[in-house]
């Protein structure tokens, strides 16, 4: 059996599944354009989708890979992590191999996101499942005929066995404005970074694959064009005060973020830019 690519009902939003014949799965939701799950060949549940997400069709849904763009977190005037993830996207491409699916989803800007941000730009997000790994493309084009600036990531939610126990590795030696401490500027010295209290790290250009360790399980981390990575974990007090995650959800989590958050990018009119994070069962 080749390849498929279904359009499916999940929680009352419309979504896309693919699913490879060597046993490769991923659903896309057309709200957000966001990866609610994704099982690699041969394996199991690689992200993290909050039991008690919310699924109303305005709410950002918490977890698997919320597209943040144009803007980053709180880094300027737009709602928190822009004005894409809680919109519908419409699918564009969609491609089956042997062993692989793709799938492409377009934003156009509307009345509505120019009311908030007034720039004509095309946002596509490409999804590809193949064998052991997830890869995951972000296209902005300046469609309009002044420059204008970006801040964007990936938020990609990792599932883990026991977020005490996972470790990631890779970012060594590396800068990082550290978001739960006053934003100060840090020096990472670790061999690896250990997630035992509220995390939210913006380690600048990172150039390096990652390696997150989760008992048996390992799962490399490349990005390219992104060059920040942000990694989160709320702990236990902010994950209870936010709805959306059960008391115990922390535990379960650790976002690694592919980002352009430092500096912001910039495209003229008629420029594309495009970052791309790819996840690899090992
Ligand atoms: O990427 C980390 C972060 O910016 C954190 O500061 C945290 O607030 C998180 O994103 C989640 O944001 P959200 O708006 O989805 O609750």
């Amino acid at each position: 059996m080749p390849a498929t690519i279904e359009t499916i009902d999940f929680n009352g939003q419309p979504a896309l599944a693919l699913a490879t014949q060597a046993g490769s799965r991923a659903v896309v939701s057309l709200f957000g354009a966001q990866i609610l799950s994704w099982i690699p060949a041969g394996s199991e549940e690689r992200l993290y989708l909050s039991p008690a997400a919310v699924y109303d069709g305005s709410t950002p849904i918490r977890g698997g890979i919320p597209v943040c763009f144009p803007q980053f977190a709180g880094l300027g005037k737009l709602p928190k992590h822009g004005i894409v993830r809680t919109r519908p996207w419409v699918v564009g491409e969609q491609r089956t191999g042997d062993d692989y699916a793709l799938v492409t989803l377009r934003f156009t800007e509307t009345d509505e996101t120019w009311a908030i941000w007034p720039q004509n730009f095309v946002a596509e997000l490409t999804v590809v499942v193949e064998g052991e790994r997830l890869d995951v493309e972000l296209e902005v084009e300046n469609t309009g005929h002044a420059p204008f600036a970006f801040t964007a990531a990936l938020h990609t939610y990792l599932r883990v066995r026991e977020v005490e126990n996972a470790r990631l590795e890779g970012l060594y030696g590396h800068e990082y404005r550290d978001s739960a401490d006053h934003n100060r500027i840090r020096r990472d010295s670790g061999d690896m970074v250990v997630v035992e209290d509220e995390t939210d790290r913006v380690y600048h250009d990172v150039k390096r694959p990652l390696l997150l360790r989760d008992s048996n399980r390992n799962l490399g981390i490349n990005a390219e064009g992104f060059p920040d990575v942000v990694v989160w974990n709320p702990w236990e007090e902010r994950c209870a005060a936010l709805a959306d995650l059960p008391a115990n959800g922390f535990r379960h989590m650790l976002c690694v973020e592919a980002a352009a958050a430092r500096q912001r990018i910039e495209l003229d009119a008629g420029e594309s830019w495009a970052g791309r994070q790819s996840l690899i069962a090992l």
